[in-house]
């Protein structure tokens, strides 16, 4: 199985992909940052390159990028028994509004089953709606990617857990729900709709600096892995 670990920029994507590849294989997909990966997406694309060759700023520079990777197999591991991690670039425009995205996707699949594993940093978690703003944009991506979703709250070092619990209790969205804000009634829909797209609806507890939680962590993946092994 791909696990396709995207999310906000500092999230902790990489810090998150190279503690899951103690028990996995890691695959670099951001050409952007250099990677001890035993498959780096920089031995065919460089960003900096890219930039040069067609005199492109950064942002345009990533996007050809991604064009690129997604029409080249060189980065594909065949070995359908290892979990395979992915790390991807910073730009989460690249899954929400390009097609480049959907196309690596489809390319993963064509070897193996592929699920995503979604990097919210515990800190931006600061409110209700700031969360449901972060749910959204889980949403759309698996909207857009159609596999399998996972997600994870990490940094759990630097921050309240039990605060952000609250946030994402059922039963305390429910009775702001009921406190009738028409912007958090508008978002039950989405949370429904999360519900429904992922196939954990509770979201992982991690930090990728102690290893807390990376344990749960391998467990959903593996529980995932075998789920979607039946379906196939
Ligand atoms: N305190 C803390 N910092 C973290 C954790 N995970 C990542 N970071 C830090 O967050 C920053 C961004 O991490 P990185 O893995 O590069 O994020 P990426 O851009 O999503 O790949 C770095 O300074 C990391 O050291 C964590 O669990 N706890
Ligand atoms: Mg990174």
């Amino acid at each position: 199985m791909f696990v396709l670990v995207i999310g906000p920029a500092a999230s902790g994507k990489t810090s998150i992909s190279n503690q899951l590849s103690k028990n996995g294989f890691l695959i670099n997909l951001d050409p952007a940052t250099s990677s001890n990966a035993p498959i780096d997406i920089r031995k065919w694309v460089k960003v900096e390159d890219i930039q040069k060759k067609y005199n492109l700023g950064i942002n345009g520079a990533l996007l050809k990028s991604m064009e690129i990777i997604s029409g080249i197999n060189e980065w594909i591991y065949e070995d359908r028994n290892k979990i395979k991690i992915v790390d991807t670039p910073g730009q989460l425009e690249i899954f929400l509004y390009h097609e480049y995205g959907k196309k690596i996707v489809e390319k993963m699949l064509k070897h193996d089953i592929v699920t995503s594993l979604f990097i919210i940093d515990a800190q931006e978690i600061l409110s209700l709606e700031n969360y449901l703003a972060i749910l959204a944009q889980n949403a759309m991506i698996n909207l857009k990617l159609m596999i399998p979703s996972i997600t994870a709250i990490n940094k759990i070092d630097v921050v309240d857990v039990e605060r952000i619990k609250k946030f994402i209790d059922r039963k305390n969205i429910e009775k702001e729900f009921e406190r009738g804000d028409a912007l958090i009634s508008l978002s039950k829909g989405l949370i429904d709709y999360v519900e429904y797209t992922s196939i954990y609806q509770r979201p992982i507890f991690v930090s990728a600096k102690t290893g807390e939680g990376i344990y749960d962590l391998y467990s959903v993946i593996h529980e995932v892995h075998c789920s979607c092994g039946d379906l196939s």
